[in-house]
């Protein structure tokens, strides 16, 4: 049984491209919901609605593990697919495991965070971390102009070198020890945003502690594809196709792949 990964559009190609590397037999069964994009601008409803649908498509195709890689959709819908796909799949979201992670190495500290209006409007980081009493400092910042940007290739230059300046100066982002790339295109940043720093604060991208947790969630219940299977074909669907959105697939998942 496959991998479902979705997203609301190509961006959790990011995260798609981490789980392929750390679960190399792992097929995987990509959703970008192209049409509805961009969830980091919609309502909680509307994101909640869409991801219910989506989970259906995933579940058609016999997923054994669902995972919403989008921060937006995390935000808005985590516990509702939970409760949807019931025992049917594992649910994994891009929350839990870095807050998870966060708590680990920045107890007591200062931590940045930025994301979409949706993820950073939602305060659900800061809400799992004093749930979980972590004693992590959140400073959230909604930085809604990087994914447009970033999205019209606009992310190794002199103009997403001020935008990301003009952001990381803002008051809530000073005296930070690290900072959380909580949005699936900022991956692609990250080289800029490690170089404004310095050194002085770490940039955390999130994709690689979401696949370990996919794969000890897939261990743990004994669901791991074995290496003697012949090497997965992945597929890869969006629910509007424009061959803009196949060119960008290399941008986010480092090589261009068909989509469906
Ligand atoms: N995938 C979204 C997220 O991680 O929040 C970013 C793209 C968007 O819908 N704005």
């Amino acid at each position: 049984r496959p991998i479902g990964i979705f997203d609301s559009g190509i961006g959790g190609l990011t995260v798609a491209r981490a789980v392929a590397q750390r679960l190399p037999h792992e097929r995987l069964v990509y959703f970008g919901d192209t049409a509805h994009l961009p969830y980091g601008e919609k309502s909680t409803a509307a994101i909640q609605a869409y991801s219910i649908k989506i989970c259906d498509v995933l579940l058609r195709q016999h997923c054994k593990l669902i995972l919403i890689a989008c921060n937006s959709a995390s935000a808005a819908a985590y516990e509702l697919v939970r409760e949807y796909v019931g025992s049917k799949a594992v649910v994994v979201g891009m929350i839990d495991p870095v807050v998870a992670h966060v708590g680990q190495h920045y107890a007591g500290r200062p931590v940045g965070l930025i994301g979409t209006k949706q993820t950073v409007g939602s305060n659900i980081y800061r809400k799992k971390i004093d749930q979980l009493d972590l004693g992590v400092d959140l400073h959230a910042l909604a930085t809604p102009l990087l994914v447009p940007m970033i999205e019209e290739g606009f992310f190794a230059g002199r103009v997403s070198e001020e935008i990301i300046r003009a952001y990381l100066d803002h008051a809530t982002l000073q005296g930070i020890d690290a900072l959380l790339l909580a949005c699936t295109h900022f991956p692609l940043i990250k080289p800029q945003m490690e170089a404004y720093y310095q050194g002085r604060v770490a940039v955390l991208d999130p994709s690689d502690v979401v696949a370990t947790t996919v794969a000890e969630a897939l261990a743990a219940r004994q669901l791991l594809a074995s290496p003697a299977e012949a090497p997965p074909a992945h597929h890869f669907y969006v629910s509007d196709f424009t061959r803009s959105f196949e060119e960008s697939t290399r941008l986010f998942f480092g090589q261009e792949v068909q989509l469906e």
